[in-house]
């Protein structure tokens, strides 16, 4: 995270030619239909509002990490509360919409192509429990350039496989250690822990990390359902 706005830029145009190149152009150019050649030529790179490019340039305050030594294999307790959806990661897709240019649908061939971030944080569940794990995935910043965010967007939903649904602040989703992990502990992500992917950061509380996230939201507002866990009463923000 040492590159110039500039550079930033660049690299950022460069994975995703790079992303298209891998996927065989299957990054889906919205709902009107774009073909790949208009996307490219046209809207693609129009540049960032002002707003979230500060979120995107500025690193924010990274958490300190711990060294791979200290993973706590067996100390992060599979915690769900409704059931453990299947997911088939052959038919997949990972949907991005509501107040971006570019919505996306992207397959996990796609994901795990784009530029993997690996980290070891700790995990703490309200419930009084904590554990230091490893995860890997992608940034949610990465997803949110390549979708382009409107003007005025402040928030993010995350729709879970299980019926679980959350919100966050956007500049908590677009720090640099807010990632869409399917890796745990240097292996692929199980099942129970919410594979094919799942939320990661070491800045908010276990409830706030869905697990089996197969929908994006950007949007402007909170609706009147903010979380499951919040619309029984849990803390919003729900910050570390
Ligand atoms: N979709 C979904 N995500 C979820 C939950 C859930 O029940 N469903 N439980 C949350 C809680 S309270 C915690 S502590 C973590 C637990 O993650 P783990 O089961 O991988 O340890 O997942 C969070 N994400
Ligand atoms: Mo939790």
């Amino acid at each position: 995270m040492t590159h110039t706005p500039d550079e930033q830029e660049l690299l950022t145009r460069q994975r995703f030619l790079r992303l298209l190149a891998w996927s065989g152009g299957s990054v889906m150019f919205g709902s009107i239909g774009l073909t790949l050649a208009e996307g490219l030529a046209g809207r693609a790179f129009e540049p960032l509002n002002q707003r979230v490019e500060e979120l995107l340039q500025n690193s924010q305050k990274l958490v300190p990490e711990f060294p791979i030594s200290e993973i706590e294999p067996e100390a992060l307790l599979v915690n769900s509360f409704r059931f453990t959806p299947e997911l088939d990661p052959t038919t997949f897709r990972l949907t991005i919409d509501g107040d971006v240019n570019q919505p996306l649908s992207l397959d996990l061939k796609t994901i795990y192509a784009m530029p993997q971030t690996s980290m070891v944080i700790r995990h703490v569940c309200v419930e009084g429990w904590a554990a230091i794990v490893q995860w890997g995935g992608i940034q949610m910043r990465e997803l949110a350039r390549l979708a382009q965010l409107k003007p005025g967007v402040r928030y993010v939903y995350f729709w879970s496989a299980d019926g679980y649904y959350g919100s966050w602040d956007l500049a908590s989703a677009l720090h640099p250690q807010t990632v869409l992990a399917y890796q745990k502990n240097g292996e692929s992500l199980p099942i129970e822990n919410g594979a094919p992917l799942r939320l990661a950061s070491p800045i908010k509380l276990g409830y706030k990390l869905s697990k089996w996230v197969t929908r994006v939201t950007f949007t402007s507002e909170l609706m009147p359902r903010k979380g499951y866990w919040e619309d029984l009463g849990y803390e919003w923000f729900a910050g570390l």
